[in-house]
C-alpha cells in the first residue's frame, strides 16, 4: 500500500490556475446562452475565482485573457485579488479578435500587422510587470485556409521574429508559454499546429521559452502523455490548459470526457516530479461553461484534476518499476489500473477537513447563498463575455 501521508502532503502542493473567461457568458458560434449573475468586470471575475479557491483550497490563482480583462489600473486588480485570497496568474494575449487579424498576427504577410500584433504583446508583458505574473501565454490563430495562400516557411520566419521581440522583454523571472492547436480557426495549416513546432520555437528562444498542453488541441486519439512525457524529459513543459474534449476543441470540464487519460497525464508528471510548484509546470483550466453554472463547474473541475493526480499518486512506484524490469507486461498494467480504479473521493474529502474546509465543495458552495447574491447584486451592466 502506498504511503497515505505522503500522497496527501504531493496533493496539498499542487495549485490549479482559473481562467477568468470561464466565469463570462460563453457558448458556440450558434448561440451563447447568458447566465444570470455572471461578472460584469474583471473585478467581479476575480471575486467568482475567489469563490473556487474558498470551497476547494487549491485553486489560489486567476489567469486573466487581453484585452478581456483590460483595466485601467493592473495594480488595483493584483491588490483586488489580493483582497479576495488570490492572484493574478498567467496573462493570455489575444490577437486573434482584431479586423486585422483575417490574415493572421505575428504571421501576417503585412509587416503594419505583426507590428500592431507584436505591440500588443509586449503591452501583455507590462500588464505581467504590474500584476506580477510570472507567465505570458501565447496563442495564435494564424494559418491559412487554402494551399498557396500564403508561404508556410515566411510565415515561420515572421513567428519567430515575433517571439525573439517578445522574449527579449521578458524579465528574468518571467516565462513565454507557446500554446500548440492543431487547426481551427486556420482550415488547411496551422502556424503553431503541434508541439514539435512550439518546441523548436522555444528552444531557439531560450529557457524562459515552454511549452503549453492544451488538451483539447490535438487530433482524436493522440497519445498526450506521451509528449507531455516528451517535454517533461526536455524540461519545456511550461504547463497545460486543461479541457475534455469529445470531437474536436470542445472546451468541456477537464475530466468529463476521459477521466483515465488525464490519469495518464497525471502520471507522467507524477514520473517526472513536476507536480510541486517549484517544478515550473502550470496546471491551468482552459474551459468554457456554455449550459452549466460557472462557480460549481470551475469547482468540479478542480475536484476532478485533484482525483486524478490523487489516483496517478497511488500508483506504487517500486511495484511497477519492477514489474517492467521484469517483463511482467500484466503486472505492470495492474499497478496502474488498481491505482486507476481506487475511490479516492473519501481521502479528498479527508484532506480538505484536514485544511478546514467542508469535504463536499459543490454543495459547500450551492449552501453558501453567492449564487443567489450574485443574481441578486449583479443587475445591468454587461456581462462580461468574448469580447472587450
Ligand atoms: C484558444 C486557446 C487559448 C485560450 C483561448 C480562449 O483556443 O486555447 O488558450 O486563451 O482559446
Ligand atoms: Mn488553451
Amino acid at each position: 500500500m502506498r504511503d497515505l501521508t505522503a500522497v496527501k502532503a504531493a496533493l496539498r502542493q499542487q495549485q490549479i490556475e482559473l481562467p477568468s473567461w470561464a466565469f463570462g457568458n460563453t457558448g458556440t458560434r450558434f448561440k451563447v446562452f447568458g447566465q444570470p449573475g455572471v461578472p460584469r468586470t474583471p473585478w467581479e471575475k476575480t471575486e467568482d475565482a475567489a469563490q473556487v479557491h474558498r470551497f476547494t483550497g487549491v485553486a489560489p490563482s486567476m489567469a486573466v485573457h487581453i484585452p478581456w480583462d483590460r483595466v485601467d489600473d493592473y495594480a488595483a486588480l493584483r491588490r483586488h485579488a489580493g483582497d479576495h485570497g488570490i492572484t493574478i496568474g498567467t496573462v493570455n494575449a489575444n490577437v486573434f479578435q482584431d479586423d486585422d487579424y483575417k490574415l493572421g498576427s505575428v504571421c501576417n504577410p503585412d509587416p503594419r500587422v505583426r507590428e500592431k500584433a507584436v505591440a500588443h504583446l509586449l503591452d501583455c508583458v507590462d500588464v505581467m510587470d504590474a500584476t506580477g505574473s510570472r507567465d505570458l501565454k501565447l496563442w495564435f490563430a494564424d494559418g491559412t485556409n487554402y494551399p498557396g495562400q500564403d508561404d508556410i516557411r515566411a510565415r515561420q520566419d515572421r513567428l519567430a521574429q515575433a517571439l525573439a521581440t517578445v522574449y527579449a522583454r521578458l524579465a528574468a523571472d518571467q516565462r513565454m508559454l507557446l500554446e500548440y492547436k492543431l487547426f481551427e480557426p486556420s482550415f488547411y495549416s496551422t502556424d503553431v499546429p503541434d508541439w514539435g513546432t512550439s518546441l523548436l520555437h522555444c528552444l531557439a528562444l531560450g529557457p524562459q521559452a515552454e511549452v503549453v498542453v492544451d488538451t483539447g488541441h490535438h487530433a482524436p486519439g493522440t497519445n498526450i502523455e506521451f509528449i507531455v512525457a516528451m517535454l517533461l524529459r526536455a524540461g519545456r513543459l511550461g504547463g497545460f490548459d486543461f479541457n475534455s474534449r469529445f470531437y474536436a476543441d470542445d472546451d468541456l470540464m477537464v475530466g468529463a470526457a476521459d477521466p483515465f487519460q488525464l490519469f495518464r497525464i497525471m502520471h507522467e508528471v507524477i514520473r517526472a516530479d513536476a507536480l510541486k510548484a517549484a517544478a515550473g509546470v502550470a496546471f491551468m483550466l482552459d474551459q468554457c461553461h456554455n449550459i452549466e453554472p460557472k462557480i460549481p463547474a470551475q469547482i468540479r473541475s478542480v475536484m476532478n484534476v485533484q482525483e486524478a493526480t490523487a489516483k496517478a499518486l497511488l500508483i506504487e512506484p517500486d511495484v511497477l518499476a519492477t514489474a517492467q524490469q521484469a517483463g511482467d507486461v500484466l503486472a505492470a498494467n495492474a499497478a496502474m489500473m488498481d491505482a486507476y480504479n481506487t475511490d479516492v473521493r473519501p481521502l479528498l474529502a479527508e484532506l480538505r477537513e484536514e485544511a478546514g474546509l467542508d469535504p463536499d465543495p459543490v454543495t459547500a458552495y450551492r449552501g453558501s447563498g453567492y449564487a443567489e447574491k450574485i443574481v441578486a447584486e449583479r443587475v445591468g451592466g454587461t456581462p462580461a463575455s468574448w469580447g472587450t
